[in-house]
Parts: C-alpha cells; structure tokens; sequence
C-alpha cells in the first residue's frame, strides 16, 4: 500500500478523522522509535461493498522497543461512514495500559468519539504516574457525554465518550487526546520491564482487554455486511484485536 493512497483517503475523510490521523502519527514519530509492522499483506488495504457503498480500509502498523503493535486504522463506507480505529499494544514486559481511540462519524457529523488509556494489570489500576499526569490535564466538561456498553469496564476513570456537540468540542476532544498520547509516549519509553513472573499477569490482562473489544457488536456488524462473517472474525480477532502470541 503506497502511503499517497493512504493519505489520499484520509482528505476524504472527516477534517477530525484527518486531523487525529495526523495527530497520533506525530506523536509517534515525536517519541518513538518506530520500526515497520508485517501485517498479511491481504489485509493492509481492503476493499467491500455495504449497502451498495464502497468500504475502503487502510491500515497502517509500526512496532517500537515498548510496543509490540502500534495499529492505525482508517476506514470509509461511501459517504455514510468514516471510521478512525487505534490501539497501541505494548509489549507484555511492560506494565502500561493499551491506548485506544474510535471516531465514527457519517455526513458530516462524529456520533462516537472515544479514547481511554486502559489498565490491564490485575488490580485494574492506572500506574501511579498515569494517574498523577491524567489529574493534573484540564477536564473540559462535553454537552453529549455518551453510555459505555456492558463490555466497556475494560476502560479506566479517565475514559472519554463523548459526541462532539460542535467543533469547539472537537478541538476539544483532540487535544485531550493528544495529552493522552503524550503522557503515554512518555511514560512507556521511561518504563522499566517488569520481572518475568508478572508477564502472565500482564498477559492476562490484555487477553481480557481484546476479548471484550472483540465483543462490540456495531463494529462487528459493520465487518459482516461488507465481508461475511468469517471475514469479519478473522480480521477482529488477527487485525483489529489480536492476542500477544504466548
Ligand atoms: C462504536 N464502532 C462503533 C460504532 C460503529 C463502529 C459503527 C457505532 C457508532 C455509534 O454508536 O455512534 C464501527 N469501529 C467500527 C468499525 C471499526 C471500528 C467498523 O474501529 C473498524 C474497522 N472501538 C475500537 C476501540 C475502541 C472502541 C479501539 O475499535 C475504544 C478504545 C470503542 N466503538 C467503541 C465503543 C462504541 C463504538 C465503546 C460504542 C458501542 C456501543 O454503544 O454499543
């Protein structure tokens, strides 16, 4: 996949599809030491049809010395659907949470927006660090706060759900998403790894994290009707929400 398509598709976009877009890959390259990500070549750029629209999905995938997979993802149905979908996977000798973030939105208006640094140890806590640097960020209050689903208890306190009610929430909402990524950028390459009886520990946690997204039945039916629904498993449980190899 050549990236001139890749941002070829992000213009299409929603302009805060684009500019997270744009957003979470200078932060990467800001902080990180980013090396190249084999995704099955099949999967990088997709293409279906739903609902007589065309489903276009470009992936873009990089791992560093923290993390095992950084995933971006950026997907549009015609003109009724523009998705952005990222998740940082760290490596299990690391005891950070997964950063997450979805934007759904179709003719011209963001219906979901959510990002949340979630814990995957045991006790289900943020890292102290996190902790402190996520209280001290203004908590800009949003006019449309929105309901997590039963499986969302994966996601911590500090988890923004919102619908952007106008495009000073969207700015808002990107900014709170850039300090999320900034925070989490800077606390993963100053992490120590943790000794190796607590990997399983870490292991597990993540596990549960992935189980549960794989639970998110809108994502999931947005798959099938364009791709089957062994499609759609496959790429939820290989592309989307894959388990560390054991
Ligand atoms: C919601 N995700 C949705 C919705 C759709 C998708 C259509 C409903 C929008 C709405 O209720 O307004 C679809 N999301 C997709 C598709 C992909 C995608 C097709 O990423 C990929 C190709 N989802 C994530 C991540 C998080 C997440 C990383 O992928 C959170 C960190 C959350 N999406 C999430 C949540 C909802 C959602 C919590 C609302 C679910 C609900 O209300 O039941």
């Amino acid at each position: 996949m050549s990236s001139t398509s890749t941002t070829s598709l992000r213009e299409q976009q929603h302009p805060l599809i684009r500019q997270l877009a744009d957003c979470i890959e200078a932060t990467w390259d800001k902080h990180l030491d980013l090396s190249s990500y084999h995704l099955p070549a099949e999967l990088g750029y997709v293409e279906g049809r739903l609902e007589g629209e065309k489903l276009i999905i470009e992936n873009r995938c990089y791992q560093t010395p923290q993390f095992r997979k950084l995933h971006l993802e950026l997907a549009k149905v015609g003109n009724m659907l523009d998705i952005l979908h990222c998740v940082m996977f760290p490596r299990t000798e690391y005891d950070i949470p997964m950063f997450g973030c979805d934007l759904v939105g179709g003719r011209g208006q963001i219906s979901a927006a959510i990002a949340d640094l979630s814990p995957v140890n045991l006790d289900r806590k943020l890292p102290i660090t996190y902790q402190t640097a996520l209280t001290e960020l203004p908590s800009p209050k949003f006019s449309q706060p929105r309901e997590l689903p039963e499986w969302g208890n994966i996601f911590s306190d500090f988890c923004l759900f919102i619908r952007p009610g106008s495009p000073e929430e969207e700015i808002m909402f990107l900014q709170r998403v850039e300090a999320f990524l900034d925070i989490h950028c800077q606390s993963a390459i100053a992490a120590s790894p943790v000794a190796p009886e607590k990997v399983a520990q870490i292991l597990a946690g993540q596990h549960n994290y992935c189980m549960k997204q794989q639970q998110n039945d809108k994502t999931r039916r947005v798959l099938e009707k364009a791709f089957g629904a062994d499609w759609a498993e496959n790429y939820m449980t290989t592309v989307l929400f894959d388990l560390p190899p054991n």
